[in-house]
C-alpha cells in the first residue's frame, strides 16, 4: 500500500522520539560517575521511586517530568547531575498476585519493572540508567541487612512485645490497610489483636534532633513541617502519680501523663487504656472487666477509630487519693478513648476543660468542675454546658493555685508535685519508635537467628536471601511454613537453631535508596567519597501522601547511618517539592457502573454518551485518577498517540506543579498543535537559508524587536524555571513563539539573524520540557549543531532586557506639569535640562526660582520654586 505523501513541515514524533533517545543514551548524555574527578557544581534531583505495580500512571508522568525539567535545567545550567530511577519494589500487591494468580512474587516484580522501564524511557527522561537497582535485588537488600545489624550494634534496635492485628480464620498477621470494618479483608472475620514479639528501630532516640532540625529545611513546604512536627509531637507536662486506696495486682499507684496539671483541681476521675497492665491484671479475676476489653479490642485501638468511637468505660471499682486534696478519692475507670501508646497509657480526667472528658462525664454522669475562669466571666455564675473551655484564663476553686494565670499554674503544681513526691514535670513526645517486622514473604529477610542458647545472633553471611521455592497455598507467612529455610545452625554454638521468618516494613527499603544511587554498585552500603559529594540530595519531587512517613524515616535512617560512620549528613533531602494530583471527570453509565474516559464521547454542552452504544452517560466529579472510579488515562496510549512531548508538555502547561492539573482531551490536543505549530515555524526559518552569524549595531525596529522578545523570554523562562513556575515558562515559550509567528521575513538581513536566534533560543527554551523537539528543531537550524542535551542554557543579553526609555514625571511644587523620556538611569543634571525644556514646565517655571530640585531616578523629578 502507498503511503500518503508526507505533509510538508510535520513534525514526525513517532520517528523522531527514539531516534533522539538513541543518540542521548549512545553518547551517555545522562551518565554521571559515582565521584566525578571535575571540579564543577554538582546537583542531585531525584523523584520518588515507583512501586512496579504494572504500568506507569499519570501521577508518574507528572512527577517524572517535574524532576526531569530541573534535571535538563540544572545540567543546562552547567552543573553535572545526578539524575537516577529505581524500584521500590517489595510489598505485599506481588504476593497478593501470587496467592491469586499463581505467579511468583519475584517473577510478577520484574516483568513489571521490565513494562515500567520501556514506558519511562518512552518519556524520554533524561536518567542514569547505569544505576538502576530495586529494591528486592539481593545486591540491594544485602546492604540493608548489614546496616540493620551495625545499627543492632549501635543499639538502635529493639526486640519487644506488640500487638499486631490477627486473623484468626485466615491464621494470619494483617497490616492496618487489611482490616476493613474491623474485619479481615479476605475472610472476612473479626479482626483480634495478638501480641507478637517485634523488630523496633529506635527513632524516638532522635526525636528532639528530628524536631529541632526542621527549622534548618528551608526549602521544604511549610506545610510538611509543619506535619512532621505535630508527628513528633513534644508536650510538657507533668507525670502525676495517683495512689491507689487499696493496692492492686502490683499497684500501689497509677501514674497519669497529662499537660495541663494546673486543671488537678478539676479533676472528676481517672481513667486507664484498656491494654494497661492494671486493666489486664483486673479483667483476671472480673469477667464484666474482661469483657469491656474484648470488646475494645474488636472495635480497634489506633488512634483513627478511636478518634471516632462514642466514648465507652467502665468503672473498676478501685479508687485513688487526691495529692492536693488529701480527703478525696476518685474513681478509675477503663476508657476506649485513652491510649495505651500515649504518655503512660492512664490520665486524670478534667471534663470542665477538656472536651473528650466532658463527653464522658455527661454519658456517665460523673461530676463537671470548672477551675480556669474565662476572663470576664463571674466566677460564682459560671458554668459548663456541652462545650468544655479550653482557653486562658485565672484559676480558681483549686486551694493555693487560686489567682494564677495558666503558666504559672503549671509551675507552681509542678513544684508542689515534686516537693510532695507525687509527680514531677516531663516533657513528652507523640512519636512511637518504628515497629518494622512483617510477618511476610515478600520483603527484605531480618537477617537474625533465634539461639535457644545464645539468644538473638546476627546472620553472618549475608545477604540472608529469600527462598525461591515457596508455596501460597497456605495461609500465613510462606517463610514460616517452609520446610527447611529457617532451620539453621546457630552462628556462635552450632546448635540447632531457627531463622528470624519476618521481613522488614518496605518502608525501610525507602529510607536509604536516595543514598545507594551515590554508588549503586559498592561493596558497602555507601562509598564514603561518592556520598559525601553527591548528598544531600538537592532537590527530592514526590507526592504530598508521603509527607510524614517516608521523610521521617529518611531522615532518621541518615541519622542512624550517621550513628553507625556510613553516611556524614544532617539532613538527607535539601529541598523538597511536593506536586499536586492529575484529575479527570469520572463518568457513570446508565447502570451505575463506572466508565473509562476512553469509552465515553463528551460534547460542547456538557453531556457525554457511551462511544459504542450510545446510551447516555452522567458526567460526575472532576477528582484525583483512581482506578476505582475509572477516570484514568493510559499514559502509554496518549505517548503512542500524541509523542510523549505532547504529554509532558501538556501535564507542565495546565497549572503551577504544586496544585492539582485537570487531563483533558482538548488539553492534550492544544499541546499537540503546538508542537506542530513551532516545527512549522521553525522548519520554515530554517528553509529561508543561513542567516548572518552576527547583527549589525543599528538594528531595524522589527529586528530590535524581536531580539528584544527573545531575550525577555530567556530573561523570564530562567526565573520561571529557577522557581518551579513552569506553567509560567510555558506561557512565555508561547509568548516569544507568538512574537516571531508575527515578525514575517524579510530582506533586512538583521530580520533574518533575529528570526534565526528567536528560533533557535525557542529550541533550546522547550528542551527541558520537550527535549525531543528541542533536538529536532535545532537540526533543523544547523544539522552540524551539538545535541542541545549537550549545550549551555542561553544567556539573555542584559542591553536586549533593559527597556528602551523610562517616563520621568515632571512635578512643580508637587503638581504634574509634564512627563520626559528618557533611557533609564538617566543622571540628574540630563533629566533637569529636559524637564525644563518640556513647553508645560517652562510656562510654570517661567520667571521663578528653583530653589530645590528633589530627583528619584527614573521616576520623578520635583522643582520647587521660591513663594514670591
Ligand atoms: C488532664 C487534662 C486536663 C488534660 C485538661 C487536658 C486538658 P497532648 O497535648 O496531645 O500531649 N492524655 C494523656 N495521655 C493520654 C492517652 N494515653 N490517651 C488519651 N489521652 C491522653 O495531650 C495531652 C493530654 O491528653 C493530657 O492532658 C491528657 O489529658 C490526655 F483540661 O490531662 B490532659
Ligand atoms: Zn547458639
Amino acid at each position: 500500500m502507498a503511503s500518503p505523501a508526507p505533509e510538508p513541515h510535520r513534525y514526525d514524533f513517532a520517528a523522531a522520539e527514539p531516534r533522539w533517545q538513541r543518540e542521548w543514551a549512545a553518547r551517555g548524555c545522562f551518565h554521571v560517575a559515582d565521584c566525578p574527578a571535575d571540579g564543577r557544581r554538582k546537583y542531585y534531583v531525584l523523584e520518588m521511586f515507583p512501586y512496579p505495580s504494572g504500568r506507569i500512571h499519570m501521577g508518574h508522568v507528572r512527577n517524572y517530568t517535574l524532576g526531569d525539567v530541573v534535571a535538563r535545567y540544572q545540567r543546562a545550567r552547567g552543573a553535572v547531575v545526578l539524575h537516577p530511577m529505581g524500584w521500590d519494589a517489595f510489598g505485599l500487591p506481588a504476593e497478593n498476585a501470587a496467592r491469586e494468580r499463581g505467579i511468583h512474587p519475584a517473577r510478577w516484580t520484574y516483568d513489571n519493572i521490565a513494562t515500567m522501564r520501556g514506558e519511562l524511557q518512552r518519556m524520554g527522561l533524561s536518567l542514569d540508567w547505569s544505576r538502576e537497582f530495586a529494591t528486592c535485588d539481593p545486591s540491594y537488600y544485602r546492604h540493608q541487612q548489614a546496616l540493620f545489624l551495625d545499627f543492632l550494634k549501635a543499639g538502635l534496635v529493639e526486640r519487644r512485645e506488640a500487638w499486631v492485628n490477627w486473623d484468626p480464620i485466615d491464621q494470619t498477621v494483617l497490616a492496618n490497610e487489611q482490616v476493613i470494618d474491623g474485619r479481615g479483608w479476605r475472610s472476612g472475620a473479626p479482626v483480634e489483636k495478638k501480641l507478637l514479639s517485634q523488630w523496633f528501630l529506635k527513632i524516638t532516640r532522635f526525636a528532639p534532633d528530628l524536631l529541632a532540625a526542621l527549622e534548618t529545611l528551608e526549602r521544604w513546604p511549610e506545610r510538611v513541617r509543619v506535619m512532621q512536627e505535630k508527628w513528633i509531637g513534644r508536650s510538657e507536662g507533668a507525670r502525676v502519680r495517683f495512689p491507689l486506696t487499696e493496692a492492686k495486682a502490683d499497684f500501689a499507684a497509677i501514674e497519669v501523663y497529662t499537660t495541663r496539671p494546673d486543671t488537678l483541681y478539676g479533676m472528676s476521675f481517672l481513667a486507664l487504656a484498656p491494654e494497661h497492665p492494671l486493666a489486664a491484671a483486673l479483667s483476671a479475676e472480673n469477667p464484666a472487666i474482661a469483657a469491656f476489653i474484648a470488646e475494645c479490642r474488636r472495635l480497634g485501638t489506633s488512634e483513627a477509630v478511636i478518634e471516632t468511637a462514642e466514648k465507652q468505660g467502665l468503672d473498676t471499682g478501685l479508687r485513688v487519693r487526691h495529692p492536693f486534696l488529701p480527703d478525696q478519692t476518685f474513681p478509675v475507670w477503663i476508657a476506649n478513648f485513652v491510649l495505651m501508646e500515649y504518655g503512660t497509657g492512664a490520665i486524670f480526667g478534667c471534663p470542665a476543660h477538656d472536651q473528650r472528658d466532658l463527653d464522658f462525664a455527661r454519658k456517665y454522669r460523673l461530676p463537671v468542675r470548672p477551675v480556669v475562669l474565662p476572663p470576664g466571666a463571674e466566677a460564682a455564675s459560671f458554668a459548663i454546658g456541652d462545650e468544655a473551655y479550653d482557653g486562658p484564663g485565672a484559676v480558681f476553686n483549686s486551694g493555693f493555685l487560686d489567682g494564677l494565670a495558666a503558666d504559672a499554674a503549671k509551675r507552681a503544681a509542678i513544684e508542689a508535685l515534686a516537693r510532695g513526691g507525687h509527680g514531677e514535670g516531663v516533657v513528652n513526645w507523640r512519636l512511637r519508635d518504628w515497629g518494622v517486622s512483617r510477618q511476610r514473604y515478600w520483603g527484605c529477610p531480618i537477617p537474625v537467628i533465634h539461639c535457644e542458647a545464645c539468644g538473638v545472633v546476627p546472620a553472618r553471611d549475608l545477604p540472608v536471601l529469600l527462598p525461591e521455592d515457596v508455596s501460597f497455598d497456605r495461609p500465613g507467612n510462606p517463610l514460616d511454613h517452609h520446610p527447611t529455610w529457617k532451620h539453621v545452625p546457630c552462628p556462635d554454638c552450632g546448635r540447632p537453631a531457627r531463622r528470624e521468618t519476618d521481613t522488614f516494613d518496605t518502608f525501610v527499603d525507602s529510607s536509604w535508596y536516595f543514598a545507594r544511587f551515590c554508588s549503586p554498585r559498592a561493596e558497602r552500603p555507601v562509598d564514603p567519597e561518592a556520598a559525601r559529594h553527591w548528598l544531600p540530595v538537592d532537590q527530592y519531587i514526590g507526592g504530598i501522601e508521603h509527607a510524614i512517613l517516608h521523610l521521617l524515616y529518611s531522615r532518621f535512617f541518615t541519622r542512624a547511618m550517621r550513628a553507625t560512620g556510613h553516611l556524614a549528613l544532617d539532613e538527607p533531602f535539601a529541598g523538597l517539592f511536593t506536586q499536586g494530583m492529575v484529575t479527570h471527570a469520572s463518568y457513570r453509565g446508565a447502570d451505575g457502573r463506572w466508565l473509562y474516559p476512553d469509552e465515553v464521547e463528551t460534547f460542547a454542552d456538557g453531556s457525554a454518551r457511551h462511544r459504542d452504544t450510545g446510551e447516555a452517560v452522567s458526567v460526575g466529579r472532576v477528582e484525583a485518577m483512581s482506578k476505582s472510579k475509572r477516570n484514568t488515562v493510559d499514559p502509554g496510549a496518549i505517548i503512542a498517540r500524541y509523542g510523549a512531548d505532547t504529554a509532558r508538555w501538556f501535564i507542565l502547561a495546565d497549572n503551577p506543579p504544586e496544585r492539582d492539573m485537570e487531563w483533558t482531551e482538548s488539553g492534550v490536543q492544544g499541546a499537540f498543535r503546538f508542537i506542530q505549530r513551532l516545527y512549522r515555524l521553525v522548519a520554515e526559518i530554517a528553509a529561508e537559508g543561513a542567516a548572518p552569524k552576527v547583527a549589525s549595531a543599528n538594528l531595524s525596529a522589527p529586528a530590535r524587536a524581536l531580539r528584544q522578545a527573545t531575550h525577555r523570554a530567556i530573561a523570564a523562562v530562567t526565573e520561571a524555571l529557577e522557581n518551579f513556575g513552569f506553567n509560567v515558562a510555558v506561557a512565555r515559550i508561547h509568548q516569544l513563539a507568538n512574537a516571531l509567528a508575527e515578525t514575517p521575513a524579510g530582506a533586512d538581513a538583521d530580520l533574518r539573524f533575529a528570526r534565526h536566534e528567536a528560533a533557535g533560543t525557542l529550541a533550546r527554551l522547550v528542551a527541558p520540557m520537550m527535549p525531543h523537539l528541542a533536538e529536532e528543531l535545532q537540526t533543523l537550524l544547523d544539522p552540524e549543531a551539538r545535541l542541545v542535551a549537550e549545550q549551555p542554557w542561553p544567556e539573555a543579553d542584559p542591553a536586549l532586557l533593559a527597556r528602551d526609555q523610562v517616563t520621568i514625571a515632571v512635578q512643580v511644587l508637587g503638581k504634574l506639569r509634564g512627563t520626559v523620556s528618557l533611557p533609564p538611569g538617566s543622571p540628574e543634571a540630563e533629566v533637569a535640562q529636559q524637564a525644563r525644556a518640556e513647553p508645560n514646565v517652562a510656562k510654570a517655571l517661567a520667571g521663578r526660582r528653583v530653589v530645590k530640585q528633589i530627583f528619584v531616578p527614573d521616576r520623578i523629578i520635583n522643582f520647587v520654586i521660591a513663594a514670591d
